[in-house]
């Protein structure tokens, strides 16, 4: 067994979780059933563990669990009560942090100080969320009639959450922790890419207290065992996170059996840089935007604008940037940037690199690389317009490509001009220019003077083809429930006094 299969053991055992991965169903861990399925560690490309799909029969009891927990979860626990067991769930998470964190890290091939950060915030959804529990109320309705109307929010019962290889443990977080403070019950497919994390934080929530059968988790492909799920009669809404052409396919099949949808898809961010900015706030700014996490990230700032009086300093003193960012093993506390997260996505990026080469980009890069892993350098692509393959896709990796411009107008026309929606930013010092930017730039989260800031408590999603409805802050409260409006008719003042729905 390699170095990293052991290590892989070893933190199986420090997560309580079984000798390789498991799906969680009603609260058991259950060996899958279908086709093999490979963990490869990005950085040695070493087998860490091969494990069966899950499959359709066990993402059906899956489906069937969560509802039989729900039940208790909504109408036998109180709602103060659910708060209490998320904050103790909470706390457990905060007791596993490094071993989560490295699990994450030697799987996803993300940076061990990353992942300690995700982790944390992991710990953050959950309190504040826990917080809500008991405050999520309806309204009385001074209707023009003798009733009494009020609303209730109820929980829409069962939801499939689908998510991506490129934040597992954040992502399951984000998503898990309103559902159930709104009291659904849950049933989880990460990727078959990164499927440990988002296991062992279910097993860490259930010891804490979360009952058995709320939160269900599938390691599995998404053609079989997630496409089983979005069907399930049990399943009431499905949350994706991940690509725009899985997304469409799995909002139609989720729209045959017409279930509503979230989806929380990529994007292609603009990162607009004035003349007038602090040029080293900037620089630093579009480093980041773009190249922690390896780029792999929904609202990587992918496509650089800067004005022309300015762009060639700024890519300088990027480039500059570049040959002092260490890359290296993930599991290196002082890695900064680690190999791409898959194969699969590393054929991706260097393929896009390329085809940028032929359509004449000028790439800036750095050449030294570590010896294995699939590493991708930060680059930087200029010399291509914004109608050009690189500034149109999403590249998920280490790459801007960037592109002069002339005027405030000209930069909201080629921030505007894609498919996407998802994120936005201005380097400025001029306060109103930051405004005028922030509401002409189509993004559900735009920063000035900043880059890649989000909070739990704050709005997050797109348009277009980055997707539709919002996760975290009070607007996945409203995603995870639905209003019930009652009437008691008080007998005060004649029915007929009032148009009814026929
Ligand atoms: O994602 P997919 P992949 C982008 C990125 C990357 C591309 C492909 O550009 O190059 O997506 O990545 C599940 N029914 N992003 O292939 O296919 C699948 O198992 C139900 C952007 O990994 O979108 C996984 O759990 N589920 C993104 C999830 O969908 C299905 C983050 C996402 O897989 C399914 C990741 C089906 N029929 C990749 N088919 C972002 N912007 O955050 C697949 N799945």
């Amino acid at each position: 067994m390699s170095e990293r299969a052991t290590l892989f053991q070893t933190l199986m055992t420090d997560l309580n979780l079984g000798k390789t991965v498991q799906s969680i169903i009603g609260g058991v861990l259950c060996d899958g059933t279908g086709d093999p399925i490979t963990l490869e560690d990005p950085y040695t490309q070493t087998t860490l563990a091969v494990y069966p799909d899950c499959g359709a029969d066990l993402a059906a009891q899956a489906c069937e669990a969560a509802a039989l927990a729900q039940v208790g979860w909504a109408k036998g626990t109180s709602a103060a009560r659910r708060g209490e067991i998320m904050q103790d769930i909470a706390t457990a998470v905060k007791a596993h942090v490094e071993p989560l964190a490295k699990m994450e890290a030697l799987i996803a091939g993300k940076p061990i100080r990353d992942c300690r950060v995700e982790v944390a915030k992991v710990i953050e959804m959950f309190r504040y969320y826990a917080g809500w529990a008991d405050k999520l109320h309806g309204e009385v309705i001074p209707v023009p009639s003798g009733h009494l109307n009020y609303t209730l929010r109820e929980p829409l019962g069962v939801v499939f959450q689908i998510t991506p290889w490129n934040a597992p443990i954040f992502t399951a977080g984000w998503q898990i922790a309103p559902a159930i403070a709104t009291g659904n019950g849950v049933v989880i497919k990460p990727s078959e890419l990164t499927p440990v994390t988002t296991v062992a934080l279910v097993k860490i929530a259930e010891d804490a207290g979360l009952p058995k059968g709320l939160v269900n988790v599938l390691c599995g492909f998404g053609p079989t065992t997630g496409q089983a799920a979005t069907q399930h009669k049990a399943v009431r809404k499905v949350i994706f996170v991940g690509s725009p052409e899985t997304g469409r396919r799995v909002a139609v099949a989720a729209a045959q059996a017409l279930k509503p949808t979230v989806l929380e898809l990529g994007g292609k961010s603009a990162n607009i840089v004035f003349g007038d900015a602090n040029l080293k706030h900037a620089a630093l700014g579009a480093q980041a935007a773009i190249f922690s996490g390896a780029g792999q990230s929904c609202v990587a700032g992918s496509r650089l604008l800067v004005h022309k009086s300015v762009h060639a300093e700024l890519l300088d003193m990027i480039a500059t940037g570049m040959n002092s960012i260490k890359l290296g093993d993930p599991m290196d506390d002082t890695t900064e940037i680690g190999p791409i997260s898959n194969a699969r996505q590393f054929a991706h990026v260097t393929g896009m690199i390329k085809g940028a080469q032929g359509e004449g980009a000028n790439v800036r890069t750095r050449s030294e690389l570590p010896n294995t892993g699939f590493f991708v350098p930060p680059t930087i692509l200029a010399g291509l317009n914004n109608a050009s393959t690189a500034a149109q896709t999403e590249i998920f990796g280490p790459v801007a490509t960037a592109i002069p411009f002339e005027d405030e107008e000209e930069a909201i026309a080629i921030a505007n001009d894609t498919n996407f929606g998802l994120a936005g930013a201005v380097w400025t010092a001029d306060l109103g220019r930051a405004h005028r930017m922030s509401s002409a730039v189509r993004a559900g989260t735009f920063w000035i003077n900043s880059y890649k800031a989000i909070h739990v408590s704050s709005p997050f999603g797109g348009s277009l083809n980055s997707g539709f409805g919002r996760s975290s802050g009070t607007d996945a409260l409203m995603e995870y429930t639905s209003p019930k409006s009652v009437w008691l008719d008080s007998g005060v003042t004649p029915k007929i006094a009032f148009g009814y729905v026929s």
